[in-house]
């Protein structure tokens, strides 16, 4: 006889941060279908040439990213659960990444031609440090241990996703884009929570080891930031070599990837502070969502909920 197969049982929680999560991710559920991107036209229109390249390339790489959690991340986390519920957090989450990677398709579908959406998958599918940092991470999700897949899970969606994150944060503090920039807030709003859940667990698992281990972890954990970070810089050169935004992104991925350390327990590697951050990308960073204009936009039929990306505080566990 096999062993007895075992029912989730909801009502006997083991961990209440698995209920609290759940409870959360579904209420913020959303879909892409629903934010009127075309009302984004007439400023799609208005940037320049090099504006739009900016853009489109920004969403191929994010594209990139969110399919690498719904097809390998997720999925790899799942062979390491502690509880029944964490595996249900788990499959919302992975889900939702399959609504964030479709996200960018619908808004290129509004925004760009048949033949540019063509040439945005060719160059995404191909630059060496978009495929690099896509490689490293699926590497760690294919052969790394429990907690080495949970690290890299948080180093890409509180750290790598940053540097395009920044292009339409950066418009919406400009008041453009702003039906765009509400789908990545969404997306945002759902980062947030995945990478403090998953740091959480890193936690407890992380505080189980023996000091010597941990020692051995979190140098490895320091190589892995340092390995992306100068890689993410030959992206961030790559994606903005025509703008003059490239230090500033910088700055910005730096601040995040102190956040993804934080998310993970550990002290921050960078000097850089929100304060050190472009005051428009901040500005668009706290702007609420659920704004009036956005109302308007959609009618009645549909009722957004407070959109409000979460802040450090605003999801303490203890
Ligand atoms: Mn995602
Ligand atoms: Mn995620």
């Amino acid at each position: 006889m096999a062993e007895n197969y075992i029912a989730i049982n909801w009502n006997a929680i083991e961990d209440q941060i698995d209920k609290a999560t759940w409870e959360k991710l579904t209420e913020q559920f959303w879909l892409d279908t629903r934010i009127p991107v075309s009302n984004d036209l007439d400023d799609w229109r208005s940037l320049t040439k090099d504006e739009q390249w900016v853009v489109g390339h920004v969403f191929g790489g994010l594209t990139l990213l969110d399919t690498l959690q719904s097809q390998d991340g997720m999925r790899s986390l799942m062979d390491n659960i502690r509880t029944q519920q964490e595996r249900a957090v788990l499959n919302n989450i992975q889900f939702m990444e399959s609504v964030h990677a479709k996200s960018y398709s619908t808004i290129f579908s509004t925004l760009n031609t048949p033949s540019e959406i063509d040439e945005i998958f060719d160059w995404t599918n191909s630059n060496e440090h978009l495929q690099y940092k896509a490689n490293r991470i699926n590497d760690i999700y294919q052969t790394g241990s429990p907690l080495e897949k949970k690290i890299a899970s948080v180093f890409l969606e509180t750290f790598l996703f940053y540097s395009g994150f920044f292009t339409p944060l950066y418009y919406l503090g400009n008041n453009k884009l702003t039906n765009v920039a509400e789908i990545i807030k969404l997306i945002i709003r759902d980062e947030s929570v995945h990478g403090t859940y998953i740091g959480y667990k890193f936690q407890l698992g992380f505080n189980e080891l023996p000091q010597d281990e941990q020692d051995k972890l979190k140098d490895w954990m320091y190589d892995l930031v340092y390995d992306l970070y100068s890689n993410e810089e030959g992206y961030t050169n790559d994606l903005y070599a025509k703008t003059d935004w490239t230090e500033e992104v910088l700055t910005f991925l730096r601040y995040n990837a102190n956040k993804a350390l934080m998310n993970l327990g550990q002290d921050p590697l960078f000097p850089d502070t929100a304060a050190d951050v472009n005051p428009i990308v901040m500005n668009g960073i706290s702007t609420s969502t659920a704004n009036h204009d956005f109302f308007s936009q959609v009618g009645n039929g549909y009722r957004l909920g407070e959109v409000e990306a979460m802040s450090d505080d605003d999801y303490k566990f203890d």
